[in-house]
Protein backbone atom coordinates (compact mmCIF):
# COMPACT_ATOMS: atom_id res chain seq x y z
CA UNK A 1 0.00 0.00 0.00
CA UNK A 2 3.28 2.41 -0.82
CA UNK A 3 3.84 2.66 3.59
CA UNK A 4 7.31 2.10 4.04
CA UNK A 5 7.06 1.66 7.13
CA UNK A 6 8.83 -2.05 8.37
CA UNK A 7 5.77 -4.36 9.35
CA UNK A 8 5.37 -5.89 11.92
CA UNK A 9 7.28 -9.61 11.80
CA UNK A 10 5.62 -12.32 14.07
CA UNK A 11 8.27 -15.16 14.51
CA UNK A 12 6.72 -18.58 15.20
CA UNK A 13 8.08 -19.60 18.35
CA UNK A 14 8.26 -23.28 20.85
CA UNK A 15 7.53 -21.02 23.28
CA UNK A 16 3.49 -21.76 24.67
CA UNK A 17 1.53 -19.08 25.83
CA UNK A 18 1.35 -20.64 28.86
CA UNK A 19 5.17 -20.87 29.43
CA UNK A 20 5.12 -17.32 29.02
CA UNK A 21 2.51 -16.32 31.04
CA UNK A 22 3.93 -18.73 34.24
CA UNK A 23 7.76 -16.72 33.03
CA UNK A 24 5.84 -13.23 33.24
CA UNK A 25 4.22 -14.41 36.81
CA UNK A 26 8.17 -14.86 38.36
CA UNK A 27 9.11 -11.68 36.32
CA UNK A 28 6.86 -10.55 38.51
CA UNK A 29 8.10 -11.70 41.89
CA UNK A 30 11.66 -11.55 41.23
CA UNK A 31 10.76 -7.32 41.29
CA UNK A 32 8.96 -7.73 44.30
CA UNK A 33 12.02 -9.41 45.43
CA UNK A 34 14.08 -6.90 44.49
CA UNK A 35 12.06 -4.05 45.97
CA UNK A 36 11.10 -5.91 49.14
CA UNK A 37 14.86 -5.86 49.75
CA UNK A 38 15.46 -2.26 48.71
CA UNK A 39 12.36 -1.25 51.07
CA UNK A 40 13.83 -3.18 53.99
CA UNK A 41 17.37 -2.09 53.49
CA UNK A 42 15.82 1.38 53.36
CA UNK A 43 14.79 0.93 56.92
CA UNK A 44 17.94 -0.53 58.03
CA UNK A 45 19.64 1.82 56.91
CA UNK A 46 16.95 4.61 58.61
CA UNK A 47 17.41 2.65 61.80
CA UNK A 48 21.23 2.64 62.03
CA UNK A 49 21.48 -1.00 60.71
CA UNK A 50 24.53 -0.02 58.54
CA UNK A 51 25.29 -3.10 57.88
CA UNK A 52 22.03 -5.17 57.16
CA UNK A 53 21.04 -2.26 54.83
CA UNK A 54 24.59 -2.87 52.67
CA UNK A 55 23.85 -6.45 52.85
CA UNK A 56 20.17 -5.89 51.71
CA UNK A 57 21.37 -3.27 48.74
CA UNK A 58 23.17 -6.03 47.15
CA UNK A 59 20.36 -8.41 46.85
CA UNK A 60 18.04 -6.02 45.81
CA UNK A 61 20.59 -5.71 42.93
CA UNK A 62 20.97 -9.29 42.71
CA UNK A 63 16.90 -9.91 42.71
CA UNK A 64 16.82 -7.17 40.17
CA UNK A 65 19.26 -9.49 38.11
CA UNK A 66 17.63 -12.11 38.47
CA UNK A 67 14.39 -10.51 36.76
CA UNK A 68 15.89 -9.39 34.22
CA UNK A 69 17.54 -12.74 33.57
CA UNK A 70 13.63 -14.62 32.91
CA UNK A 71 12.97 -11.31 31.44
CA UNK A 72 15.17 -11.80 28.30
CA UNK A 73 14.74 -15.17 27.51
CA UNK A 74 11.00 -14.60 27.09
CA UNK A 75 11.95 -12.05 24.32
CA UNK A 76 14.79 -14.24 23.01
CA UNK A 77 12.42 -17.36 23.10
CA UNK A 78 10.46 -15.01 21.07
CA UNK A 79 7.53 -14.02 23.76
CA UNK A 80 7.12 -10.56 24.95
CA UNK A 81 8.07 -9.80 28.65
CA UNK A 82 6.32 -7.55 30.58
CA UNK A 83 7.81 -4.82 32.84
CA UNK A 84 6.14 -5.83 35.91
CA UNK A 85 4.50 -2.76 38.74
CA UNK A 86 4.88 -3.44 42.35
CA UNK A 87 2.15 -2.41 44.87
CA UNK A 88 1.98 -3.73 48.64
CA UNK A 89 5.39 -3.41 49.70
CA UNK A 90 6.29 -3.42 53.24
CA UNK A 91 8.17 -0.13 54.14
CA UNK A 92 8.29 -0.40 57.99
CA UNK A 93 9.26 -3.09 60.39
CA UNK A 94 8.90 -3.62 64.31
CA UNK A 95 12.26 -5.05 64.81
CA UNK A 96 15.78 -6.32 63.01
CA UNK A 97 14.48 -9.79 63.78
CA UNK A 98 11.31 -9.08 62.05
CA UNK A 99 12.88 -8.02 58.50
CA UNK A 100 15.04 -11.11 57.79
CA UNK A 101 12.20 -13.10 59.27
CA UNK A 102 9.98 -11.53 56.41
CA UNK A 103 12.97 -12.17 53.98
CA UNK A 104 13.12 -15.65 54.90
CA UNK A 105 9.45 -16.27 54.17
CA UNK A 106 9.63 -14.21 50.63
CA UNK A 107 12.34 -16.70 49.78
CA UNK A 108 11.02 -19.77 51.18
CA UNK A 109 7.60 -18.78 49.04
CA UNK A 110 9.98 -17.98 46.03
CA UNK A 111 11.37 -21.46 46.19
CA UNK A 112 8.33 -23.08 46.24
CA UNK A 113 7.40 -20.72 42.72
CA UNK A 114 10.47 -21.55 41.25
CA UNK A 115 9.55 -25.37 41.42
CA UNK A 116 6.08 -24.98 40.36
CA UNK A 117 7.71 -23.47 37.24
CA UNK A 118 10.53 -25.89 36.68
CA UNK A 119 7.47 -28.50 37.27
CA UNK A 120 5.64 -26.73 34.37
CA UNK A 121 8.38 -26.44 32.22
CA UNK A 122 8.53 -30.14 32.46
CA UNK A 123 4.62 -31.25 31.91
CA UNK A 124 5.13 -28.98 28.83
CA UNK A 125 7.59 -30.75 27.54
CA UNK A 126 9.56 -27.05 27.37
CA UNK A 127 13.14 -28.50 28.05
CA UNK A 128 15.20 -25.59 27.07
CA UNK A 129 12.94 -23.60 29.38
CA UNK A 130 13.61 -26.75 31.87
CA UNK A 131 17.35 -25.88 31.10
CA UNK A 132 17.42 -22.23 31.76
CA UNK A 133 15.99 -22.51 34.70
CA UNK A 134 17.85 -25.01 36.36
CA UNK A 135 20.17 -21.92 37.67
CA UNK A 136 17.51 -20.62 39.42
CA UNK A 137 17.00 -23.65 41.36
CA UNK A 138 20.50 -23.58 42.90
CA UNK A 139 20.51 -19.93 43.61
CA UNK A 140 17.35 -21.06 45.38
CA UNK A 141 19.24 -23.21 47.79
CA UNK A 142 21.34 -20.54 48.40
CA UNK A 143 18.92 -17.66 48.66
CA UNK A 144 17.31 -19.66 51.54
CA UNK A 145 20.37 -21.05 53.17
CA UNK A 146 21.28 -17.30 53.37
CA UNK A 147 18.16 -16.20 54.82
CA UNK A 148 17.56 -18.90 57.15
CA UNK A 149 21.64 -18.12 58.64
CA UNK A 150 20.42 -14.43 59.19
CA UNK A 151 17.88 -15.64 61.30
CA UNK A 152 20.14 -17.91 63.07
CA UNK A 153 22.20 -15.56 63.99
CA UNK A 154 19.68 -13.48 66.21
CA UNK A 155 19.08 -16.78 68.44
CA UNK A 156 23.25 -17.45 68.82
CA UNK A 157 23.66 -14.29 69.62
CA UNK A 158 20.68 -12.82 71.10
CA UNK A 159 19.26 -9.10 71.22
CA UNK A 160 20.24 -7.76 74.78
CA UNK A 161 22.46 -5.17 75.09
CA UNK A 162 25.38 -4.96 72.57
CA UNK A 163 23.53 -8.08 70.78
CA UNK A 164 22.09 -6.03 67.93
CA UNK A 165 25.22 -4.21 67.08
CA UNK A 166 26.61 -7.51 66.71
CA UNK A 167 23.90 -9.08 64.28
CA UNK A 168 24.05 -6.47 62.86
CA UNK A 169 27.48 -7.00 61.86
CA UNK A 170 27.52 -10.36 61.48
CA UNK A 171 24.59 -9.80 58.84
CA UNK A 172 27.17 -7.79 56.58
CA UNK A 173 29.81 -10.59 56.44
CA UNK A 174 26.55 -13.57 55.44
CA UNK A 175 27.82 -12.74 51.88
CA UNK A 176 31.21 -12.92 52.46
CA UNK A 177 31.45 -16.26 54.58
CA UNK A 178 28.58 -17.44 52.00
CA UNK A 179 31.35 -17.42 49.21
CA UNK A 180 33.91 -19.25 51.41
CA UNK A 181 35.67 -15.86 52.77
CA UNK A 182 37.10 -16.12 56.37
CA UNK A 183 36.36 -14.33 59.06
CA UNK A 184 38.23 -10.32 59.49
FE1 LIG B 1 15.51 -14.32 42.98
O1 LIG B 1 16.21 -15.29 44.25
FE2 LIG B 1 15.59 -14.72 45.92
O2 LIG B 1 13.96 -14.20 45.73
Amino acid sequence: MGDSKKSNVTLKRSLTDAMQEALNAQILMEARSSYSYLAAASWCEKEGYEHSAQYLYTHANEEREHMLKIFRYVNEAGGHAIAPSITNLKYKYDSLRQVFEHILEHEISVTHAINELVDSSFSLKDFATFQFLQWFVTEQREEEKLSRRAVEIFDIIGEKGQGLWLIDKEIGRLDQLAHGGGAK
